[in-house]
């Protein structure tokens, strides 16, 4: 097995950055990128690029490898995830790399997929293939990480936004949508969107926003993701935007088993798609919402409130990572608190969550931290 040396690092992380862009897009399946390289005289040449297809479609390897055609022979690949060794909706991309005549594999990080875990590299070194695993392996975990939770314990990664005044507060009472943030904090947020496969909101938050949670940068319309609403009554209007656009954009309707079958009937027939799960007075458990996702493909979830639904995911230690943008707002009485039962405050300084990132967009400062270890 050859040593990491620094150009492995950097081939590797153009991989990542390519494969990023892919995020919320190709789900259930990971985002994967390769590079094919040969190595000339004068230095290393990038011959091949590729990217995940949609699911059911072409993987990166076979992308990256039509790319480089003829080139591919002798060449190193990178590739974000091991190479798959299994006959699924595609043959194995091992042997795909092996029949290229690949000579060298630099891996970011082993599938989890059980399918796979480790026999993608087996393959390719069986053929004599030179394999080094683990390149960026750190960063690389990152981007799997909610593929890897789904394949390890049926939920998808959990991305908490929320939006505060100065003064601590998410709205005011019966005001519907007040801006808390300014531009360029929304566009941030219409990217996070991108990334994910889905964004989930309470029903208050739907009845009193009456939002429409797509991405709505320009020319990243098509990246919004599936809108999930958690209203165990089923009580989302008909004629809300989110109903209205749901052709274009999917809404799951998340509600309880014994909903009101007269709204869950109009609902569906509007093209809303129904997920029936049991419920306590309380509400509907975060996990019960999760284990539901995943079942249907999300690996990747953005959660963007109101204060109910952030504090059960909070409460019940279902959020992975978290971003708080604090607007240049105050907005005094009646003041909606950001979370029930928990204290902003202390959930910031609690130590399982480690600082990734903090600054300011525009006028607003901004806050990002990640569960440690994860
Ligand atoms: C790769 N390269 O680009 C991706 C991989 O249903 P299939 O046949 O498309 O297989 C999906 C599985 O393949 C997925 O669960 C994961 O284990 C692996 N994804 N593997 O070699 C890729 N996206
Ligand atoms: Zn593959």
């Amino acid at each position: 097995m050859s040593a990491i040396s620094n150009l492995d690092e950097r081939f590797m992380a153009a991989a990542e950055r390519l494969a990023r862009r892919g995020l919320g897009r190709v789900w259930p399946n990971p985002s994967v990128a390769a590079l094919i390289v040969r190595e000339e005289s004068g230095g290393p040449v990038l011959v091949g690029r590729g990217v995940t297809s949609r699911p059911g479609m072409a993987h990166a390897e076979v992308n990256a490898l039509n790319h480089a055609g003829e080139q591919a022979r002798g060449a190193t690949c990178y590739v974000t995830l091991e190479p798959c060794s299994h006959y699924g909706r595609t043959p194995p991309c091992a042997l795909a790399l092996v029949d290229a005549g690949i000579k060298r594999v630099v891996v970011g990080m082993l599938d989890p997929n059980p399918r796979v875990a480790g026999r993608g590299v087996e393959m390719l070194r069986e053929a004599g293939v030179d394999v080094t695993v683990g390149v960026r392996e750190a960063a690389v975990k990152v981007l799997y990480h909610g593929f890897t939770l789904r394949q390890r314990r049926q939920r998808p990664h959990v991305f908490l936004k929320l939006a505060v005044s100065q003064d601590g507060y998410i709205g005011r009472a019966g005001d519907g949508q007040i801006k808390i943030s300014g531009p360029l904090s929304m566009r941030k947020v219409h990217g996070f969107r991108a990334e994910h496969d889905a964004i989930l909101i309470g029903s208050g938050t739907a009845l009193e926003d009456d939002p429409q949670l797509t991405c709505r940068l320009p020319g990243l319309a098509d990246r919004s993701p599936v809108r999930v609403i958690v209203d165990r009554c089923a009580r989302l209007p008909v004629d809300s935007q989110l109903v209205k656009s749901c052709v274009d954009v999917p809404v799951w309707l998340v509600c309880a088993n014994d909903a009101d079958p007269d709204r869950i009937r109009d609902l569906a027939a509007a093209g809303v798609h129904i997920i029936r799960v049991p419920a306590s007075a309380a509400g509907i458990e975060p996990s019960v919402i999760l284990s539901a996702l995943a079942t249907r493909g999300v690996t990747r979830l953005m959660v963007e409130g109101g204060a109910r639904i952030a504090s059960s995911f909070l409460a019940a230690d279902l959020v992975d990572d978290l971003c708080v943008v604090t607007g240049n707002i105050v907005i005094g009485n009646d003041g909606i608190a950001a979370l029930h039962g928990l204290d902003l405050a202390d959930v910031l300084k609690d130590p399982k969550f480690g600082r990734v990132d903090a600054g300011r967009f525009g006028d607003d400062s901004f806050i990002y931290l990640r569960r440690r270890g994860a």
